[in-house]
């Protein structure tokens, strides 16, 4: 024994050797060193303690102004050949890549110190579970990377019995945005990351690890990673329904998984519980079903828009013991965002007096806090055998064409559906917001290889002896003429949910379009919500014309991915495009 931890100590040498920091620190995730850590970080401003009456044992952040979220141009997969990346991808080859960083990390941690972070994704004794160790030179990482993960001594035992663990390194450097580069090298099980802190380029356990290397080790081993919140929805019966849904950044997957059922179904008896609210691992079980952990112990939520309305279970749960960053803040030291409540803040996200001239809190300023303290936290969620997933739901943002929900005729149509994904991009990465972009699964950003096989590696989960999910699309962000949101959203989702669950039971009904089963407005329970005309009938309408628009823009999407997109799923968007111009 003791090789595999030879083995990581080795690699922590030659880290060492190369970025020269001060000193070591190999993280144990105690109470204790939590306490140590924040300390440090109150001495030097990094975390500024919040009002403790209103928010104990809550800080702000502040970072960077040019370190706000992901950098997709600055995000590579490096794999040797080319064509396993795909166009979906930044490439670089892995020798080049490695000489850039290895120039970036030389003697970039001194008079640093190095922090060695064992964790593991998913339930420590999970079968799903995968482990990593992420080095890196910034306390605020591995506080984040604490509560966002089953951090520390148990992670370690558990490489030191497994002997894989996917590498990570990390170093704020100097922040600069031109000297910045999020590296993956999937064939190496190896991250790395510089230039910046912000959590999807710096928590290394969560995009990079949990879904771009994941991705890659899930299509070797047969299983799928995917960027879904899992929720349970369970009935007044006291059955329970679990959901995975793949939203892009920034969509509403928190609220989604975190809803609260519209009155007369909480008096009815029904309640949702949240097991995840980002991404999602599942495998096929021995039953054929598809069964998911959440492979993260907390969330990493967008603040702005979080209120007592859009999302009350989240505010319980960022009461305490939160970390915030580029929140704004009262006169009295709480966290303050757009959306929040009424109140003025005193300083915007900078630190700055506020103004009034533009937000207050930046648009993905974030909060980190421990799932277990979610007032919906599904006991199920430290099941190691993870939950059956009964229905996969894909959505995006859009203004116009896609009804409010629809089901997938089987699973080569629901591969489609998702593969054709389309979102008006949101401020979770730089870049212009609001563009309509395809996000095939919601995972542009974040599939570890060539689109093309991946499609092929969801199809190749119809075979014998499989009891698949059925697929479901659905569209919170229709738009009304007005400009105006068509369906009131947030817990009133949960009567499209309930009307998918009926689908997997055999009680509801829809008419079969060319796009898939279609509800009417009356296959829906919708006694009490306040829908105007238009939203009667453009949430439930299929427009034909739209849609041949639509299903040949698709065609051209598919051909970017040339020879190696699965003939199935050409074969597929054919037959919709057929049936289109037939009837
Ligand atoms: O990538 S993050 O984890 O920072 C959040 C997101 O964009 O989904
Ligand atoms: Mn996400």
């Amino acid at each position: 024994m003791g090789s595999q931890l030879d083995a990581l100590n080795q690699w922590v040498m030659d880290v060492a050797r190369l970025t020269q920091p001060d000193r070591i620190h190999w993280c144990d995730g105690s109470d204790s060193e939590f306490a140590e850590l924040v300390r440090g970080m109150e001495a030097d401003g990094t975390l500024l303690p919040l009002n403790s009456e209103t928010h104990p044992e809550s800080w702000l952040h502040r970072s960077h102004p040019d370190d706000v979220a992901r950098v997709e141009h600055l995000t590579f997969v490096c794999t040797s050949d080319r064509e396993d990346a795909g166009p979906n991808n930044h490439w670089m080859s892995p020798s080049d890549a490695h000489a850039k960083m290895d120039a970036l990390f030389a003697g970039c941690m001194r008079g640093r110190t190095m922090y060695v972070i064992p964790y593991c994704m998913g339930p420590i004794d999970s079968p799903l579970a995968r482990c990593g160790v992420e080095i890196t030179d910034s306390p605020y990482v591995v506080a984040n990377m604490r509560i966002m993960t089953r951090m520390g001594a148990a992670a370690l035992a558990r490489i030191e019995r497994e002997g894989r663990f996917v590498k990570g390194l990390h170093s704020i450097g100097e922040l600069d945005p031109n000297r910045r580069f999020i590296m993956h090298f999937p064939e190496e099980l190896t991250i790395q990351s510089y230039g910046s802190g912000y959590g999807g380029n710096a928590l290394l356990g969560k995009k990079c690890h949990a879904l771009r290397i994941a991705s890659h080790q899930a299509r070797n081993e047969g299983w799928l990673a995917e960027h879904m919140l899992i929720l349970g929805v369970e009935n007044p019966k006291g059955e329970t329904h679990y959901i995975a849904a793949a939203f892009p950044s920034a969509c509403g997957k928190t609220n989604l998984a975190m809803l609260i059922p519209p009155e007369g179904y909480r008096n009815a008896g029904w309640k949702v519980w949240t097991v995840g609210d980002d991404i999602c691992w599942m495998r096929p079980g021995p039953d054929g079903r598809l069964y998911a952990i959440n492979p993260e112990a907390g969330f990493f939520g967008v603040a702005p828009g979080t209120s007592e309305k859009s999302n009350p279970n989240a505010l319980a749960t960022i009461q305490r013991k939160t970390i915030f960053t580029n929140v704004g803040l009262t006169e009295d030291g709480q966290p303050w965002w757009e959306g929040l409540d009424d109140r003025k803040p005193a300083f915007d996200w900078r630190g700055n007096a506020y103004d009034f001239s533009g937000p207050a809190a930046h648009p993905n300023a974030r909060f980190t806090v421990s799932a277990r303290q979610c007032p919906s936290w599904s006991p199920k969620a430290e099941d190691a055998q993870g939950v059956p997933i009964s229905a996969i739901v894909f959505g995006g943002r859009r203004a116009s064409l896609v009804p409010l929900v629809f089901e997938a005729r089987d699973w080569t149509h629901g591969v489609l559906v998702g593969a054709a994904m389309g979102s008006e991009t949101t401020a979770a990465a730089t870049g212009a917001v609001g563009v309509m972009r395809r996000d095939p699964m919601a995972m542009k950003p974040f599939c570890g290889y060539n689109f093309a096989d991946y499609f092929a590696h969801w199809l190749s989960f119809d075979k014998p002896g499989a009891n698949l999910p059925k697929i479901f699309h659905v569209n919170w962000f229709r738009k009304g003429t007005d400009g105006k949101f068509l369906w009131p959203g947030f817990g009133e989702n949960l009567r499209v949910l309930e009307w998918m669950i009926d689908r997997v039971e055999g009680r509801a009904s829809a008419t079969d379009t060319p796009i898939g089963a279609l509800p009417k407005a009356d296959d829906l329970r919708l006694d009490g919500v306040a829908l105007s005309d238009e939203a009667r009938r453009v949430l439930f309408d299929f427009d034909r014309p739209g849609w041949q628009a639509e299903i040949d823009s698709l065609e051209d999407f598919l051909a970017e991915f040339g020879e190696r997109v699965p003939d199935a799923l050409k074969r597929e968007q054919g037959r919709i495009a057929e049936e289109l111009r037939a009837s």
